[in-house]
């Protein structure tokens, strides 16, 4: 795959409905006036890039809406989101230092074999661009952790990838290990978007994150990192996502945080998240206490 990168969106215009599209600069191509399918259907295509082009020459006219006129949404419709986590050697040593209790995890699961893989979200719970991310009432030190986001067909061929914003509890996950399913799942603990780019796993290796966290209109916190920093190919985590398991549908699999704000950082209502991507784009979603 070579030349500009393709981007689909999912999108709702006036009438409010879910639509998909091609994002560019300045607007959306709207495919689904031009009777293209659902996104799954075009991701699950030999060629999804091939079957855009079909369905765009087939339809020259297909309308083209200007980014203020509509409403990005989260690019996923019935794809369950899993997320891999201790991919970067700073996910391993801030979390080594966050938990005396559980640091023989990390420091082995970075290292071994199986990669560590956790259920991040129902595809109906997801964020979407804009809309809120949450920070657990009951949770003192909370985070976001912003992540390439793997786009997987029914079969696990690798499609795609897109944002995700993995929001963390760590005094939840610090305390002890058991409780990692209420320190990454809970309302709006998980964003992705604005669109899923067709990328090669090549093109996302030379990629990079960063993320801008605005408190009362100041920089709060900003950091960045390379997807190449990555431990494990992509293809390695998509077979462990996969196996003994079936996604009728395909599934999202975050790749793990590259970037950690300092100890004393904590997420506050109003605080608004920046991430951006290289290839993919920008996802920016306010905070708000769950
Ligand atoms: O083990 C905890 C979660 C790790 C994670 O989410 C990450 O490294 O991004
Ligand atoms: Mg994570």
């Amino acid at each position: 795959m070579t030349g500009p990168v393709l981007r689909l969106c999912r999108f709702a215009a006036a009438d409010g409905a879910a639509r998909v599209g091609v994002l560019h600069e300045a607007g959306v191509t709207d495919l689904t006036a031009a009777g293209g399918p659902r996104l799954t259907e075009i991701l699950a295509d030999r060629d999804p890039q091939g079957l855009v082009a079909t369905i765009l020459d087939r339809v020259p006219s297909a309308p083209q809406l200007p980014l203020a006129s509509v409403r990005l949404l989260a690019p996923v419709e019935h794809q369950e989101v899993w997320a891999a986590g201790v991919t970067y050697l700073r996910s391993k040593s801030a979390r080594m230092e966050e938990s005396s209790f559980s640091a023989t995890a990390y420091d082995r699961v970075y290292a071994a074999a199986r990669p560590e893989i956790f259920f991040k979200s129902l595809p109906h719970k997801v964020s979407g661009p804009g809309d809120p991310v949450g920070i657990r009432a009951d949770a003192t030190w909370s985070v976001p952790e912003p992540e390439l986001a793997l786009v997987f067909d029914a079969t696990g061929a690798l499609k795609g990838f897109t944002i995700g914003n993995d929001m963390s509890s760590r005094d939840i996950e610090g305390e002890n290990l058991l409780y990692l399913p209420q320190a990454k799942t809970y309302r709006h603990s998980c964003a992705l978007g604005p669109c899923i780019a067709l990328a090669t796993e090549a093109q996302a290796r030379s990629w990079s994150i960063r993320i801008r966290i605005e408190r009362e209109g100041a920089t709060a916190f900003a950091g960045a990192t390379e997807v190449a920093r990555i431990v494990r190919t992509f293809g390695e985590l998509g077979s462990w996502l996969f196996r003994s398991q079936s996604f009728p549908h395909g599934a999202i699999l975050l790749t793990g945080t590259g970037i950690v704000p300092p100890d004393a950082f904590s997420l506050r209502a109003g605080d608004v998240v920046t991430i951006e991507l290289d290839g993919i784009g920008t996802l920016r979603n306010p905070v708000v206490v769950v």
